[in-house]
């Protein structure tokens, strides 16, 4: 039996075992409101780098001050929980990694789904969760969860029919689909995209405002990331926080949960995280042997058969 990180499966759906089931279970009964935009992915797949997109488009070329800042105009619903959701400030967008049928979903509200290659999601999941100590998965090993993600018994499931139960809304008026590697390779036409799907008028002032696109494609750049997202996400996550701590009212309900579940695993400080890691395209490379890249392009081929999803990667599908 191949070993993965600590889960559980609540609803039928897998989730860190660090996270409160009933975050999740609120989540899932979230009623989305008219002007909500949320940032949909399956795990690993450009999420964080698209909130930040967003959030530098929304405060006009200024990119979020901590940790603190970033949770308020972009909280993990399905981690923090509903509260924080509720009450913030709008324009904002919600991150989450819910699959389209357990998507709270109205045609009013805006969603923004990312994908990317499953060989490098894959890479970039197994380190995640090394390096996350919430996982006990220090001493996981690439062949092990290899087979814990072609299998799609990772968090939030399988990749596949993630990836597959929104490419089905890609075409959706209140859809914008996007793929990683497209917004690698140009990421200026992406901000572009993301702005107008915003809002024509943020379109608009990016388009007029030259110092202000090339700014945001800097504080978005993963060089940027590394250093700024890395030090946020280790002011909060990095040390063991008081009870007093922990009780203050500005934490959401699932951050407290989870910063308890950390000091009953006897959590050791850290200084940073590196969340944001190499965000490069093609780490895969350095991980799959032979048999493993064979066996998940052909789950790829028969998988995505009659759809054009193979053209987003055709140098790892061709
Ligand atoms: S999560 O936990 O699901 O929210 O993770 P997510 O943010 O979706 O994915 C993390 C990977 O995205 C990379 N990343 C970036 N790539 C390019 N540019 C920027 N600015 C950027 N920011 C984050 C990050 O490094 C993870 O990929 P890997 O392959 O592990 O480096």
């Amino acid at each position: 039996m191949p070993k993965g990180p600590d889960y559980q499966e609540i609803e039928g759906l897998i989730i860190p075992k660090a996270f409160s089931p009933k975050c999740l279970r609120d989540s899932l009964r979230y009623k989305p409101k008219d002007n909500d935009v949320f940032i949909v992915t399956f795990p690993k797949c450009g999420t964080t780098w698209v909130q930040h997109i967003v959030i530098n488009i929304l405060k006009r070329g200024l990119p979020p001050e901590s940790f603190e800042e970033f949770q308020r105009l972009s909280p993990f619903m399905e981690l923090t929980g509903t509260g924080i959701v509720e009450t913030m400030p709008r324009p904002g967008a919600i991150k989450t990694h819910l699959p389209f049928n357990m998507q709270p979903y109205s045609l009013q509200a805006k969603y923004i789904y990312v994908t990317r290659n499953p060989f490098d999601c894959c890479v970039s999941l197994f380190h995640h969760s090394r390096t996350l100590p919430v996982y006990q998965y220090s001493d996981g090993t690439f062949e092990d969860f290899f087979e814990i993600f072609i299998n799609g018994e990772t968090e939030f499931g399988d990749y596949f029919d993630h990836l597959l139960s929104w490419y089905e809304h890609r075409n959706d008026p209140n859809v914008l689909f996007l793929v990683y590697e497209k917004i690698k390779a140009d990421t200026r036409a992406a901000v572009l995209k993301i702005a107008k799907f915003l809002g024509q008028e943020y379109e608009d002032m990016l388009v007029k405002d030259e110092q202000m696109m090339e700014n945001i494609i800097r504080q978005t750049s993963v060089e940027y990331m590394k250093k700024s997202t890395n030090k946020h996400f280790g002011s909060f996550f990095g040390s063991v926080h008081s009870d007093e701590e922990i009780d203050n009212e500005n934490i959401p309900e699932g951050l407290k949960h989870v910063l308890k579940y950390m000091k009953s695993i006897n959590f050791k400080p850290q200084s940073e995280f590196t969340f944001v890691r190499k965000g490069i395209v093609g780490d895969w490379k350095n991980h799959f042997t032979q048999k493993q890249r064979e066996r998940l392009k052909r789950k790829c081929i028969e998988k995505f058969k009659g759809t054009e999803i193979p053209e987003f990667w055709p140098d790892i599908l061709k």
